[in-house]
């Protein structure tokens, strides 16, 4: 039997790829709209390095490093009005730090980790995409182990708090659509195609690609009402029947490229244009 969400999800492909569709690029969308404030406080419950320790890297067999930077707990408004799905603008507490990883994950990391490397574009330094859920999942278990660190795909919260970066949003860098392109490989410079990570400037927090080159799973089931008031640790509903996604594409639009955008996909659909990030956990 034909599954009517990878039917869907076939085309909703194409036409995210192409940048249509209400993911799509409205001028002016949502610039005033989310009103993001963020406050960080120092980590908390964490081992003395990983309090000092702001930048690290990882080593990871046959492939170099992985290099993450500390996020410190903090509360910020997370959503917007720009869609339905993404509000209300609600207050959302993190109560614990975790390392983000300063970039996409790249095929070569993918590679060693995995053993395969699904992409459509093929290059070590080009982010890996073509990853379902289930893959990206898979892909931070056995990096845990092989490296004795915790990783783990980000909170839909996590994600959001690491890209707005402690701005106000809608993006990262600000509310200037006119800069994205020095911040993101999107539909309005990437020429259809994916870029090395991490070639874009950082946000605030050191972190690079939030905007667009590929769409980051996260570990929420989705839901078109993602809650409202305030929330702490947020993980997403129990259960459901597709996976979030977050930050847009090389394909996307600047609307699709703000912090506060969703999509979601089957975890074992094979979207042309998703890709992975990992957090790893403070040691105790
Ligand atoms: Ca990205």
């Amino acid at each position: 039997m034909t599954n009517p969400l990878r039917r869907r999800g076939l085309s909703r492909s194409l036409a995210l790829l192409l940048g249509l569709g209400c993911f799509g690029t409205a001028a002016g969308q949502g610039l005033d709209a989310s009103a993001q404030k963020t406050t960080r406080k120092p980590a908390p419950g964490a081992a003395a390095k990983d309090r000092t320790e702001r930048r690290i890297t990882v080593p990871v067999k046959g492939a170099g490093a992985i290099e993450l930077v500390l996020v410190d707990p903090g509360s910020f408004s997370m959503g917007s009005t720009v869609k339905a799905d993404e509000g209300p603008v609600r207050t959302v507490t993190l109560t614990r730090g975790f390392y983000f990883a300063t970039t996409e994950v790249s095929q070569a990391l993918f590679r060693a980790v995995m053993g395969k490397n699904p992409s459509q574009y093929d290059g070590a330094d080009l982010p890996a995409e073509r990853v379902t859920w289930t893959e990206a999942n898979e892909f931070a278990r056995r990096l845990s182990a092989s490296t004795g660190r915790k990783f783990r795909l980000p909170t839909e919260a996590e994600w959001e708090y690491a890209c707005l970066a402690g701005t106000e949003g809608p993006y990262g860098y600000g509310s200037d659509e006119a800069k994205l392109g020095a911040h993101a490989w999107f539909e309005g410079n990437s020429k259809a195609v994916t870029h090395p990570v991490g070639t874009r400037t950082a946000n605030k927090w050191g972190i690079h690609d939030m905007h667009g080159n590929v769409w980051e799973w996260c570990s929420d089931w989705f839901s078109d009402q993602p809650g409202s008031g305030t929330s702490t640790d947020p993980t997403g509903p129990a259960t459901g029947t597709n996976k979030v996604l977050r930050g847009s594409s090389y394909g996307g639009g600047v609307g699709s490229c703000r912090c506060a955008n969703r999509l979601s996909f089957d975890p074992n659909e094979r979207f042309v244009a998703s890709g992975v990030r990992v957090v790893m956990e403070l040691s105790r």
